[in-house]
């Protein structure tokens, strides 16, 4: 059996953590970090999510990568490291690997059970490729210079971030998570940066991405609180906020909230937080990028140049940028 290493760096600090949760939740407005959508059955909504007719990204990332697979997998080039960020249960990376034939796969999420699973089912199929699983939250800060082999000189590494994933941060943030990239590319001749970006369209259609007709994004909303519940013993009622998905055309994002249906009382730490009826609480933005604009924030990132490949309707792009 291929061997599986597994590094967990999740030093969380979960004193750190839950501070900040309280003190977000006791802001006005309220806000919760959306990393905290992914426990078990957040990661099985949101897999629900991704198989939704109004929910597009997923459906139209795989028909570019199918589309163009030959042509992204020459721009990324064989051999090398394949840094899969935000893995999860792998499933995206793994079609590219029999394509890029990496030396090494590094699968990073702060999920260390979905990717030791994956990485388990993955090994024998891949007896020729080293398998390394880093539990990390990449979104305090990306630094995996350590866990990248050199080899005698460094080894080429691609970077993979699918998904829109750079959506959920701020374009501040996005432009120093893909610094952050730039730099691990720069210690490594011939790296590069392959990722999945959700452009600007009609705002019906991004509406209903995020607020579909059949519940599965409200329930993936609501599920947040379970999860705080249980990390912060609060006792938040997620029956009692309904979910608000909308577009902002001003800010070129779409935004999710939890709105209290009633006014209410929610225990947090032992204090007691009122809710007043419409308040709500700010769960994610998810910003849209016309090409042009992402390109633009590869460069500013440092990338000197990249490769674009979109569907025919424009709906979704991705980059390939060194
Ligand atoms: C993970 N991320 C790219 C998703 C998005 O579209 O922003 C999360 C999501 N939230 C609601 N639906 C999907």
């Amino acid at each position: 059996m291929p061997d599986v290493r597994i590094v967990n760096r999740l030093d969380v600090d979960l004193d750190r953590e839950r501070a900040e949760l309280i003190a977000g939740l006791t802001a006005s407005p309220a806000a919760i970090a959306p990393k905290y959508f992914y426990d078990r059955v957040g990661c099985a909504l949101y897999r629900a999510i991704c198989e939704l007719p109004e929910y597009y990204p997923t459906r139209t990332e795989q028909a570019i990568f199918l589309r163009h697979r030959d042509a992204i997998a020459d721009a990324i080039g064989r051999g090398g490291q394949f840094v899969d960020l935000g893995a999860g249960d792998c499933r995206k990376a793994r079609s590219w690997l029999p394509l890029v034939a990496p030396s090494r796969y590094l699968a990073v999420d702060i999920a260390a059970d979905a990717i030791a699973a994956a990485l388990a089912t993955m090994a024998p199929e891949f007896p020729e490729v080293e398998m390394v699983g880093i539990v990390t939250d990449f979104t305090r800060g990306l630094d995996l210079e350590g866990d990248l082999a050199t080899d005698g000189a460094a080894v080429p590494a691609t970077f993979f971030y699918p998904g829109s994933s750079i959506g959920n941060f701020g374009p501040a943030e996005a432009l120093a998570f893909l610094a952050a990239i730039h730099r691990h590319c720069r210690a490594h001749v011939d790296s590069g940066l392959l990722i999945g970006v959700d452009t600007r369209k009609d705002p019906r259609r991004l509406a209903a991405a995020y607020d579909d007709a059949v519940g599965v994004t409200a329930a993936f909303n609501r599920n947040v609180l379970r999860h705080v519940n249980r990390l912060i013993g609060s006792d938040f009622r997620p029956e009692a906020f309904a979910h608000r998905g909308f577009w902002d055309e001003a800010a070129g994002r779409v935004e999710m909230h939890l709105e209290a249906t009633t006014p209410q009382t929610v225990t947090l730490a032992g204090k007691a937080r009122r809710f007043a009826a419409g308040e709500r609480i700010h769960t994610e933005n998810s910003y849209k990028y016309a090409p042009a604009e992402f390109a633009s924030l590869l460069s500013g990132a440092g990338f000197r140049s990249h490769r674009c490949w979109q569907d025919d309707a424009g709906d979704f792009a991705v980059f390939h940028a060194r």
